[in-house]
């Protein structure tokens, strides 16, 4: 009984193949005309072109206008930004179709960045292009050597003849690494410290008025800029600035001549705040 059943299933299997060989057979018969080959899409080849380098502060066009696909077109350019380890957030890429503009702004220091294209064709096939960009920096170049001693002297050293101290425009860097803004009030600022200090240490009257002057201004800068934070960021500066004794012993005699003085008021709309570094 048992046997019996097993060699039926057999049978039945057998029919079963020879009929869907017989099938598959009759179906290439009964058609003549060839079968439908699938079709073969060309991958498209995409293509990035944009320098290889460019500065902080710089704008720069990239284009993947090369890009191509030979048998369709493309339909679709996907941009992508990698940064690497860099997280400043001051580098932006804006894309607009077949090319894109990559947005540096201030950098602290040199960094290497990918871009990427990946278009697309309209059978949807992909291709990928990466750029490296190597992003300069460029504040640290125009900065002054720090001085051997820069506390000698209580005017101390401005070897490059800004009217900042040599010492004082490293250390404005270092604070605002990021805002030139920032940085070229601090250094105005730190300037007018500096005939403040001038001043104080010569004891003549004319300079001291005039540096009071200069100092007012300074603060109509400042509240434009910072406004309830004006004093506080000034007094960063004026900390710099009046690192000795001898030089805050110069600021306070200057302080003594004014008292009693009522001082100028400035509208920052008629005042240069801003002390570029050359
Ligand atoms: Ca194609
Ligand atoms: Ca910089
Ligand atoms: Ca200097």
């Amino acid at each position: 009984m048992h046997s019996m059943t097993q060699s039926t299933t057999r049978r039945h299997l057998l029919a079963l193949s020879l009929v869907g060989m017989l099938s598959a057979c009759g179906g290439s018969d009964s058609d003549s005309s060839p079968a439908p080959q699938p079709e073969v899409n060309l991958i498209p080849v995409a293509q990035l072109d944009g320098p290889a380098s460019t500065t902080e502060r710089a704008d720069v066009l990239l284009s993947a206008e090369a890009s191509s696909d030979a048998d369709g077109g493309i339909v679709s350019y996907q941009w992508q930004l990698n940064l690497g380890g860099y997280d400043q957030g001051q580098i932006s890429l804006l894309p607009n179709g077949e090319t894109a503009t990559l947005r540096v702004g201030e950098l602290a220091e040199d960094t290497e960045i990918e871009i990427a294209i990946t278009v697309v064709d309209d059978q949807g096939a992909k291709d990928q292009h990466a750029l490296l960009l190597t992003l300069e920096e460029l504040d640290k170049d125009k900065l002054p050597q720090m001085p051997d001693d820069p506390d000698q002297e209580v005017a101390g050293v401005d070897a490059d003849s800004d009217g900042v101290r040599d010492d004082v425009e490293i250390k404005i860097l270092e604070l605002y690494p990021l805002s030139r803004p920032e940085r070229e009030l601090a250094r105005m600022g730190a300037a007018k410290y500096a005939e403040v200090i001038a001043s104080g240490t010569e004891g003549d009257d004319v300079k001291q008025t005039l540096a009071a002057n200069e100092l007012a201004k300074m603060s109509a800068c400042f509240v434009n800029e910072y406004g309830m934070e004006a004093s506080q960021k000034a007094a960063v500066i004026r900390a710099l600035m009046l690192n000795t004794r001898e030089r805050q012993q110069a600021y306070d005699a200057f302080d003594r001549s004014r008292s009693g003085t009522v001082g100028n008021s400035y509208d920052p709309a008629n005042l240069d705040c801003q002390l570029p570094q050359e």
